[in-house]
């Protein structure tokens, strides 16, 4: 049977038009729905990646979920942070390492992920600290920080790079230049260094000297350079004389030349490290001219070119990333910052000026072919960086790009003074680039790096295992171990505390060991104890140590602030501080349960989940 063209096109309209009655709007409805299915991801239903993005000054890294946006946890690494008992009290490892080397905050920018093959492995990801020169290594099965380190001879780490294919370094950029020698008195021109550190031992193994601020990094992806821009090759002290000359330079450091300098005892070793000096250790650093105060340098996928973006310049200036030749400088708008890039051949440039992704060819650029711009997308606003799912590893998806920009302005509702940060979700897996939505966090993130969820979730853990130390279900203990000193060992499992009544005397220095003896997944418990000072939270198998004070007489309850049972409330012990001249003998705390009265049938502890 055929049909009558006229009836097909009749229906169409018919129906054309039942969208636009039902609708209202129906060009923008539709769009909007479109991009809406992009990024909706169904309760219980998971994102198709991580999105790991700096904390910026909140000194920590942001878990969301791409594309939904949604904020899923936060990684404490540079500050203290009670809801998830990290770093809070003196026996911390965490707490230790960071007043050691530098403090309880920092400035995170650039999120890396350990390789192998150039793609994440899912093992550590690294975040740098600005601030205070240090790097820290977050383990991705437990999704915690484990190491935190101060660079020597460095100030101002700013950005860090993965060696690939195989994580032999992790590269961290000392953007703020100092006396050459450490000291005050010489007055000679200020220099810097590109530090080199293992990623297993998290030990600097070697540093390069480098004139100038030493901004951003990226390295080759056969593990031969490391490329870091430099902005104030001018060694200038202030803003002014940092912008002298009409170019700056990439310095691409030759690894294994580096190393073999090195191994040939070539470096003067100042804090346990040896610093490579290029001058008298030639072809271990090559300096790269490019335009005035570059910014972001990224390798594209294939290993093929290394890409410094102008800043100062509208410029991307493209280097062939084996004979460290510049074979192309295309203009691609204002202030450039960071380029990303998909499975396609195709780079995308943040432009903070012009609040523009701009899309662009390489090879059409590298050849110079007048069509090399493919788009251009506005972002709200001011973007820094910006990174495609896997843009900087050498399997890129091709579908997602994160948009981090700076200002959010008028994006959401106002909240005071201080607006949030805004990222923007962008589908670049057609021609033209298409803006899906927006989501905002604290501040502020600077960078971003993104894992498969079905390459990572496999290897994260969701319980810990008890370490050697953990206290045993039936071996907890109030033991007093001097005449100021009480040690205490103590488990939680839904819904008590064991024990729970500890009794002390003011002024004793109480050592509480605690382990989370749960076993099943998601069953946080919490202790707080009221007035000194003392939080913690414990994911299960948990051990954590902490020495406090007791303070005035009295009894403080300790309480459970994760919510975890029907019983959660009940969660709670007493902390019973006698006075120092007290002459009531310190009881066992299993005869001093006080029961005023037992229900019978009811269980006075836990519940099933
Ligand atoms: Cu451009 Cu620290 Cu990566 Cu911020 S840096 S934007
Ligand atoms: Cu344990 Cu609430
Ligand atoms: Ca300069």
């Amino acid at each position: 049977m055929t049909r009558h063209p006229f009836l097909l096109v009749a229906a169409s309209v018919v129906a054309t038009l039942a969208i636009v009655h039902t609708a209202g709007c129906g060009a923008t409805r539709s769009a909007r729905s479109l991009a809406a299915d992009k990024v909706y991801v169904a309760p219980g239903e998971l994102d198709k990646y991580y999105g790991f993005l700096s904390g910026g000054q909140s000194g920590s890294v942001f878990v969301v979920g791409i594309p939904s946006g949604r904020l899923i946890r936060e990684i404490p690494v540079f500050e203290q942070r009670a809801a998830y008992g990290y770093a809070m009290h003196d026996a911390d490892a965490r707490r230790q390492e960071l007043l050691a080397t530098g403090g309880a905050w920092g400035d995170t920018h650039h999120p890396v992920l350990s390789e192998t093959d150039g793609m994440p492995n899912g093992k550590y990801l690294w975040i740098n600290d600005l601030a205070n020169g240090r790097l820290a290594r977050i383990r991705l099965d437990y999704f915690e920080t484990d190491r935190i380190v101060k660079i020597p001879n460095l100030q101002g780490a700013h950005g860090i790079a993965v060696v690939s294919p195989n994580t032999k370094y992790i590269v961290v950029n000392g953007e703020f230049e100092q006396p050459t020698d450490g000291l005050v008195t010489n007055p000679a021109p200020y220099t810097s260094v590109v530090a080199f550190v293992d990623p297993d031992s998290m030990t600097v193994k070697f540093e390069v000297r480098v004139n100038g601020n030493i901004d951003i990094a990226d390295t080759s992806k056969d593990g031969r350079y490391s490329f870091s821009t430099i902005y104030n090759l001018e060694q200038g002290k202030n803003m002014g004389a940092m912008i002298q000359y009409d170019r700056d330079a990439v310095a691409a450091i030759d690894i294994p030349a580096a190393e073999a300098a090195v191994g040939a005892g070539k470096g003067a070793v100042r804090n346990g490290v040896p610093i490579l000096d290029p001058a008298e250790n030639p072809g271990v650093m090559t300096l790269i001219p490019v335009p005035k105060n570059p910014h972001g340098i990224n390798v594209t996928p294939d290993g093929r070119y290394a890409i410094a973006s102008g800043k100062l310049s509208p410029t991307v200036t493209i280097i062939d990333a084996h004979t460290l030749k510049i074979v192309a400088e295309p203009e691609v708008g204002l202030g450039p910052l960071h380029t990303t890039f998909d499975d396609r051949g195709n780079a995308f440039t943040s432009l903070f000026l012009d609040s523009q992704v701009v899309k662009w060819n390489i090879d059409k650029a590298v050849k110079g072919a007048p069509d090399y711009i493919v788009d251009r997308i506005n972002v709200h606003y001011n973007i820094g960086h910006l990174q495609a799912v896997g843009g900087d590893h050498t399997h890129p998806s091709g579908d997602f790009l994160l948009a981090l920009n700076k200002l959010s302005k008028d994006q959401y509702v106002p909240v005071g003074p201080d607006l949030p940060e805004n990222q923007e979700i962008i589908d670049i897996s057609g021609e033209k680039m298409k803006m899906l939505a927006s989501f905002p966090t604290p501040p502020e993130p600077h960078d971003a790096t993104f894992m498969a969820v079905a390459a990572l979730k496999p290897l994260v853990h969701q319980t810990f295992t008890p370490a050697a130390d953990a206290v045993q279900a039936g071996q907890e203990k109030i033991v007093r171990t001097g005449p100021h000193a009480v040690s205490v060992d103590m488990t939680l499992i839904r819904s008590a505390y064991t024990p729970e009544t500890v009794e002390v005397k003011e002024g004793d220095q109480v050592t509480l060991k605690i382990t989370n003896v749960e076993t099943i997944r998601d069953m946080i418990h919490g202790f707080a104890l009221p007035d000194h000072n003392l939080n913690i939270a414990l994911a299960p198998g948990y051990t954590k140590t902490m020495t406090f004070e007791a303070g005035k007489p009295g009894v403080y309850w300790f309480y459970c602030t994760n919510f975890c049972s029907a019983l959660h409330l009940e969660m709670r012990g007493r902390l019973i501080v006698q006075p120092k001249d007290s002459t009531v003998t310190i009881t066992d705390w299993h005869a001093a349960a006080n029961v005023k009265g037992v229900v019978p049938g009811v269980p006075s502890t836990g519940d099933k989940q």
